[in-house]
């Protein structure tokens, strides 16, 4: 089993204005398919090359040192925007609004207010120098905001993101995402990524986590 690129369950346009067209097909197509191609070259001819994204990313420590550093990046690129796109949706049509249910009550008692919590992701994502990516996070039973370089995420441990645990939502802040609509304004590319998350995926992840 090698690692494929995911179709969007969503045309390029559906996320317009907030995310545009141009950039979902060159994000999707061209940067993750990439990762995509990366991780299997990499991992070709190896007995790893029958590893799920999940195992690769979660067992890094497990890979052969050469190997380590393809994977961290291009695994960790695959498993990352393969997350990314299911936890966006079209504005009011499963995008959107605010958390309900289990996620919404553990989002108040963590963070005060769901605009409380946005506020401090939204400064998580601002403060991210570089490319990278901001978390929402479930924590030895806590819920936690971080953010990790490049293309690390959560599953990797804290060892070598500096940052870990159960992935609830994950926000791209690579200008590759948002570049071409926004330019350096990464700030307006986060207030209107709110528009489009998939607050029922981040509930079903938080559920099963
Ligand atoms: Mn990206």
């Amino acid at each position: 089993m090698t690692l494929s690129l995911p179709e969007l369950a969503y045309p390029h346009d559906a996320l317009e204005p907030f995310i545009d067209a141009a950039t979902m097909q060159i994000h999707h197509g061209k940067h993750h398919a990439a990762y995509v191609t990366n991780a299997n070259k990499a991992l070709e001819g190896t007995p790893f090359a029958e590893w799920s994204a999940d195992d690769l990313v979660r067992k890094l420590a497990d890979l052969p040192e050469e190997k380590r550093g393809p994977v961290r990046n291009n695994a960790g690129g695959h498993w990352n925007h393969a997350l990314f796109w299911t936890l966006l949706a079209p504005a009011g049509k499963g995008g959107g609004g605010s958390p309900t249910g289990a996620l919404a009550e553990a989002i108040n008692s963590s963070f005060g207010s769901f605009d409380a919590f946005k506020e401090k992701f939204a400064a998580a994502a601002a403060g991210r120098f570089g490319s990278g990516w901001v978390w929402l996070v479930k924590n030895s039973g806590r819920l936690e905001i971080c953010s990790t370089a490049n293309q690390d995420n959560p599953l990797m441990g804290k060892a070598i993101a500096g940052c870990e645990g159960q992935p609830i939502l994950g926000l791209d802040v690579w200008e590759h995402a948002y570049y071409l609509k926004y330019q350096n304004r990464r700030p307006d590319y986060v207030s209107a990524w709110w528009n489009v998350v998939n607050w029922g995926k981040a509930a079903e992840r938080f559920a099963g986590s």
